[in-house]
């Protein structure tokens, strides 16, 4: 078990998961479609045409699940909202029984005295909306914080804990510059005008839910990258995947300002004509909490001679074509990324120290292994020592001053990955895919033995 000693007594322990993630039944209850029930319907898209369908079946069994999650011991449970069960077509009315599905989940974790924390966008815009524009639109933000509001004036009475969006640099940039996920286009342009548009959503949504429920505390989740320039490198490589990988999010949301490098760094893609006037004082509404999803650490270096005109190389990074990410040094998860908990803890340091006002959460932290299944039992050393080297660099930097007031593995349950499928598990618990029988794995008796032992030496204290 990792030391815990200095942790807050009213740290929360929790897991994550995602709507498109495990809710399958796409089709129920009058939900519309998604960007990513069309891109995962694509050919060639996801790893063997897989899609969230039936995902992990969780629309149906989440009454079991929730057992689980109070069997772990878990103080809060991470979800999304899926916007096409609330509104099919993104805008207009809310559809009951969407709100009724999220009002049964609240309501089913409240009655296990579980904390529910509520993202409203974990990547599945209505379909309806990518076809007028999407996030390269800016009518997408306004559309963002009509659903907050109509979610909110339902919701809001139960949920303290609300995030606008999960890892709009993945939305923007793996979205619309890579292509790796949905919607799916490659230009470094549309990234960077999905991004802002996405700040703006935000914002916009931040203030939708104050005016909702004045007393909601609002956040905000971030896939920081923790990057540093390989040994010998004299390019600022690192500063500039800084800017154009996370100062893009926390300077104007956490500033009020885009950072003048990554304008300068820009400014061959686009001159930032879709900032309009007043934008910046929409996007930095004042947060309670920054949520940080955290997984690894990245050595940039530049390109070899000969490949820096490479366009898909750093397509996801705009203005960093001629720089390459080194391999990872091994150990590796079954993501092929590298373990380095150390770098969690500067991360959360070093944003303490930029921004002190700001309470941090981590809001997903977590590996993919191929786990040992025998007889009842699922044997994942691998991830109890990911876990376990991972919280306690969280403590260390709580101990070093930084105000973190929450830990979420994830995810609760193996889940659709996005592009790469069913193909890689994260759960605490194993998912029959066939069956769709659950399985508490080590990892998860583990966790829920680290609870108990930090709960017990809590009471114990107070
Ligand atoms: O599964 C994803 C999640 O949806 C967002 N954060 C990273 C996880 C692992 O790749």
């Amino acid at each position: 078990m990792p030391p815990t000693s200095g942790l807050p007594a009213d740290f929360l322990f929790g897991a994550a998961t995602a709507a498109y993630q495990i809710e399958g039944a796409v089709a129920v209850d009058g939900r519309g479609a998604s960007i990513w029930d069309v891109f995962s319907h694509t050919p060639g898209k996801t790893l063997n045409g897989d899609t969230g369908d039936r995902a992990t079946d969780h629309y149906h069994r989440w009454a079991e699940d929730f057992d689980l999650v109070a069997g772990l011991g878990l103080d809060a449970y991470r979800f999304s909202i899926a916007w096409p069960r609330i509104q099919p077509d993104g805008r207009g009315a809310a559809r009951p029984e969407g709100l009724a599905f999220y009002e049964r989940l609240v309501d089913g974790l409240l009655d296990r005295g579980v904390q529910p924390v509520a993202t409203l966008y974990h990547w599945d815009l209505p379909q309806a909306l990518q076809e007028e524009g999407g996030w390269l639109s800016r009518e997408t933000a306004s559309r963002f914080a009509d659903y907050a509001v109509r979610v909110a004036d339902v919701l809001g009475d139960r949920i303290r804990l609300w995030t606008t969006l999960n890892e709009p640099w993945c939305s923007a940039f793996l979205g619309h510059g890579s292509g790796e996920m949905a919607p799916g286009l490659r230009d470094g342009e549309s990234a960077l005008r999905a991004a802002h548009h996405l700040n703006l959503a935000h914002g916009l949504g931040v203030q939708a839910l104050r005016a909702s429920r004045p007393d909601a505390e609002v956040s905000v989740t971030l896939n920081l990258h923790t990057v540093r320039d390989a040994p010998g490198s004299k390019v600022d490589g690192a500063r500039r995947v800084d800017a154009v990988g996370n100062r893009v999010f926390t300077g104007p949301m956490l500033r009020g300002e885009y950072p003048a490098d990554l304008l300068r760094d820009t400014a061959a893609i686009t001159d930032w004509s879709f900032v309009h006037d007043g934008d910046l004082a929409v996007i930095a509404q004042p947060l309670d909490s920054l949520g940080v999803n955290y997984y690894h650490s990245e050595l940039v270096a530049p390109a070899p001679a000969g490949e820096s005109a490479d366009p898909d190389a750093m397509a996801a990074f705009p203005g960093c074509a001629d720089l390459r990410f080194l391999p990872y040094e091994p150990p590796l998860t079954d993501m092929g990324w590298n373990i380095d908990p150390d770098a969690l803890e500067e991360l959360l340091v070093d944003l303490h120290t930029e921004f002190p006002g700001i309470p941090l959460m981590v809001t997903e932290n977590g590996a993919a292994f191929p786990d040992v299944v025998t007889e009842g039992r699922v044997l994942d050393d691998d991830r109890i020592a990911y876990l376990s080297s991972h919280i306690a660099a969280t403590v260390r930097a709580v101990n070093r001053g930084a105000d973190v007031r929450g830990y979420f593995a994830w995810s609760l349950l193996d889940n659709f990955e996005w592009a790469l499928g069913y193909s890689k598990r994260f759960g605490l618990v194993r998912v029959d895919y066939d069956t769709f029988e659950r399985t508490v794995k080590d990892s998860g008796i583990w966790y829920r033995d680290l609870i108990r032992t930090v709960k017990a030496g809590a009471d114990d204290e107070g």
